[in-house]
């Protein structure tokens, strides 16, 4: 039976493309399937009879896929990623599946709007920031791309955590995401894994390498998986999420009986744990277990199940490599490694050789940072007693590689230290970036910079070793959620431009709008939908300059370096009244760790400046500081569209790429920044005068720092600088911030204030812009022109082509 076939093999109608028919489907799904009627049901049951309906038309494009993939046999992806911001489902499914418009007339059969039905929608928050919404670009271009891939990664009861103010601080509530369901999910119990943790190994007669593991704890691992439908291409691949469950076993039925009711699901509570919360607080050893918990089980169900789908097809091992290729989102799955090697030589008895040999070539290395922190490290203890076979394999994995170091590079006792993958220092622990660079065949950074400073520093040991080994794959975001769903009057405003909307997945194409950066109407209509955008918005005056920082708090980013930007204008504005001032909107917005004390007073000190301010009838005409709480995918579809200036502020040398940059710069918002991360690949596109640069580049900042930086000389120095200082260390702002300027005026980690002077320049020549309208059209319709390249649909050519060294496959159409 041909792929074509399998509905019609088995006799099922074809769903239908008109109103009155998909009208029909979805009364049918609220009849049906939700089990309610038209009278009775409500805004939820709404909302899952049209997720139901949407979701069976993308069903048939799956099952051609799925054909097509088995009858193909191909090198599959497989991205496993700890982390994946979806974002909402239903609108993006809508025009994955082309159903937008009828379902738009079909819905009036159940007495509601569309964008009534499409407000009820949660986005799954299974990620914290850029790491994971740059999984789900991943995912989309894949499918676009017609690249075989799932993605592998949690099914989190909660997500990330819903922030709001309170008293003008940070306040985090648990994100229930799925408490009303979740339509887009088919469970898959057949496919659930068995996962051990703790306990002991023992040795195998007559085997040198090979083990008996004997865990001490076992959980299962329940998948599901929720549909991503390229666009513009029939192909619909899946990201698998993993939850975990007690076994049968674990439910102690006779302490039950006895009335021991919370010891009777003890064990049964502490594995479903496991997929309970994203990123539990690691500031606790207990944390700390959890989290390294989480990693393997992801690893060991994923792998798993890749096994079980190689061996559909395929019967020999020598083949593993050549059919699968397993890509490492940051350090956090990097445990497969070792997992895999317990697999093959444990489990399916192959020797060490082979079976490194075939892991070394299955697996890829993505790092996303710089911040030593941020680089993973655990404890051998722990290893020891939650993972005691990995930490063999570990063990046996480093003595061999250390032997390779040590043929080349011969009595150089240091690099040897410094390279392995067991760290000595007061205590012991294994670098699982150590680990992830030793056990693949590619490692690549996300943005050229990132590369570059990837192989002169935290690797360039490695990189000596093994030059050929490192890449770059630059970032990109999806066209079609970042611009097309979060921005539809410019979209359609391009489509116009170019005569018609193949840029939506051929992006380059957007430099034809270069041709119209001068063509007066056009330029009216493109600041008219900013215009809108910003009106709908309504964060302040649609007329003054919406100047937004979007992005998680971090002292790396550099929000405090904004504020004391904010701060001078309010000491300005107050001076001189009479000034010919440019009105702004200063727009925040994102999370802070909830442990991270710094970077929450940061908030804090926004909303009282924020608050100083709109107090202040001289300032606020032209001054307003909104902080947008609960940041999150939904909301960045809201800011990023009305935004005029993206600040991109970060120390030189510190953000790896940043992709709100892109899905900014794609919008025509002009960029303040520095030559940081894709900063330098976005100004060397879109052209050095298009963009406001300003501070220290990456060489520059590691020379102020390694010749001793005071961060006083330039309070001293610097007037406007010591005054903004004083204000806050003088109460001015409800007394918050004092910890702040302690910290910047002690240490200041992040050159805040030797940026300062050189940030305040470049918002001047911003403002000189702003003033100017037909200049900063121009510079914003070049922006969006030059930003093609920063389609995630790019970057996944370049992992095809550079790193998976795979093929698209072609998903037949249905009638063919
Ligand atoms: C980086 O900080 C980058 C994303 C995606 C983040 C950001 O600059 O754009 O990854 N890294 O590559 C991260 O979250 C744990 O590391």
């Amino acid at each position: 039976m041909g792929p074509m076939d399998l509905r019609q093999g088995i006799g099922l109608r074809r769903l239908g493309t008109t109103t009155d028919e998909f009208q029909q489907d979805l009364l049918s799904s609220l009849y049906y399937r939700r089990g309610t009627t038209v009278e009775s049901a409500s805004a939820h049951d709404a909302y899952d009879a049209l997720a139901l309906t949407v979701r069976d038309r993308l069903a048939d494009r799956r099952a051609r896929t799925a054909a097509a993939h088995y009858a193909s046999n191909p090198r599959w992806v497989y991205y496993l990623s700890a982390e994946y911001l979806l974002g909402a489902q239903l609108e993006q499914n809508l025009l994955y599946s082309g159903t937008g418009e009828v379902a738009a007339q079909a819905v009036k059969a159940l007495g509601r709007s569309l964008q009534e039905i499409e407000d009820l929608d949660v986005e799954p928050g299974l990620g914290n920031g850029g790491l994971g919404r740059l999984a789900a670009c991943l995912v989309d271009s894949m499918a676009t791309r017609d690249i075989p891939a799932v993605g592998y990664g949690i099914r989190y009861d909660f997500g990330i955590f819903k922030q709001s103010l309170e008293n003008g601080g940070q306040a985090e509530r648990p994100d229930d995401w799925a408490f009303q369901g979740n339509p887009w999910e088919f469970p898959a119990p057949d496919d659930r894994q068995t996962v051990g943790f703790y306990g002991h190994t023992e040795p195998i007669a007559g085997s040198q390498t090979r083990k008996r593991w004997v865990p001490g704890e076992i959980v299962l691992g329940e998948p599901s998986h929720m549909l991503v439908p390229g666009y513009g291409t029939e192909t619909v691949n899946i990201v698998r999420l993993w939850r975990a469950r007690g076994s049968e076993a674990s439910f102690d039925l006779s302490r039950f009986s006895a009335g021991q009711y919370a010891e009777a699901v003890q064990e049964a509570v502490r594995a479903e744990n496991i997929s309970k919360v994203l990123y539990p607080d690691d500031s606790t050893e207990l944390g700390r277990e959890l989290r390294l918990k989480q990693q393997y089980f992801l690893c060991s169900c994923s792998l798993r199940d890749i096994i079980r789908r190689f061996r559909l097809r395929n019967s020999d091992w020598a083949d593993f490599a050549a059919k699968t290729i397993i890509q490492l989102n940051d350090t956090h799955p990097t445990i497969a490694i070792p997992e895999l090697m317990r697999l093959l030589v444990d489990e399916y008895e192959l020797d060490w050789d082979q079976a490194w040999s075939i892991t070394r070539r299955t697996f890829a290395y993505t790092c996303h940072t710089l911040l030593p922190e941020a680089l993973e490290t655990w404890p051998v203890h722990l290893f020891e007693r939650l993972l005691p076979r990995h930490l063999e394999i570990i063990y046996l994995i480093n003595l061999l590689f250390l032997r390779e170091v040590e043929a080349r590079f011969p009595g150089d006792n240091d690099r040897l230290r410094r390279m392995s993958i067991i760290g000595e220092g007061d205590e012991r622990r294994v670098r699982m970036a150590h680990l992830a660079v030793v056990g693949t065949e590619a490692v690549n950074g996300v943005a050229e910079l990132h590369s570059k400073l990837l192989r002169e520093t935290v690797l360039q040991d490695f990189a000596d070793l093994w030059p050929a080994k490192f890449q770059n794959v630059t970032n990109g975001v999806s066209p079609r959620r970042f611009v097309k769903l979060a921005n539809p009057r410019l979209a359609d405003l391009i489509t116009e431009g170019l005569g018609d909307d193949g840029w939506l997945n051929d992006l380059e194409r957007l430099a034809e709008l270069e041709s119209l950066a001068d063509d007066a109407a056009f330029m009216e209509r493109w600041r008219a939908v900013k215009r809108a955008n910003k009106v709908d918005l309504a964060a302040g005056d649609p007329d003054s300059l919406t100047d937004v920082m979007i992005k998680r708090f971090h002292e790396y980013k550099r929000q405090q370096l904004k504020l004391l930007h904010v701060i001078t204008m309010y000491q300005r504005i107050r001076q001189n009244p009479a000034g010919d001032w440019v009105p702004r909107t200063v727009l925040f917005a994102g999370k802070a760790a909830p442990a991270y004390h710094a970077a929450k007073n940061i908030i804090r000190l926004i909303n009282a400046v924020g608050a100083t301010i709109a107090a202040d009838p001289v300032v606020s005409p032209y001054l307003k500081v909104v902080f947008a709480e609960n940041y999150n995918v939904t909301l960045a579809e809201r800011i990023i569209p009305a935004a005029d200036l993206s600040e991109q502020i970060s120390l030189a040398g510190k953000e790896a790429s940043g992709t709100g940059n892109m899905k900014l710069a794609l919008n025509g918002a002009l960029t303040v920044g520095t030559l940081d991360g894709a900063n330098i690949e976005i100004r060397a596109r879109v052209g050095e005068e298009n963009f406001f640069l300003f501070g220290l580049d990456a060489y520059q900042a590691a020379e102020v720092q390694i010749r001793g930086y005071n961060p006083r000389e330039h309070y001293e120095w610097d007037t406007e600088l010591k005054a903004a200082l004083d204000a806050i260390t003088a109460g001015r702002f409800d007394g918050a911030g004092r910890e702040l300027v302690d910290s910047l005026l002690g240490w200041d980690e992040y050159l805040t204030l030797a940026d300062y002077r050189s940030y305040l320049d470049a918002q001047e020549e911003v403002e000189r812009a702003w003033r100017d309208p037909a200049r900063w059209t121009r510079m914003s319709i070049l922006n969006t022109a030059h930003s093609g390249f920063f389609s995630s649909d790019r970057t996944i050519a370049d992992y095809a082509a550079r790193i998976w060294r795979v093929a698209p496959v072609t998903v037949p159409k249905e009638d063919q």
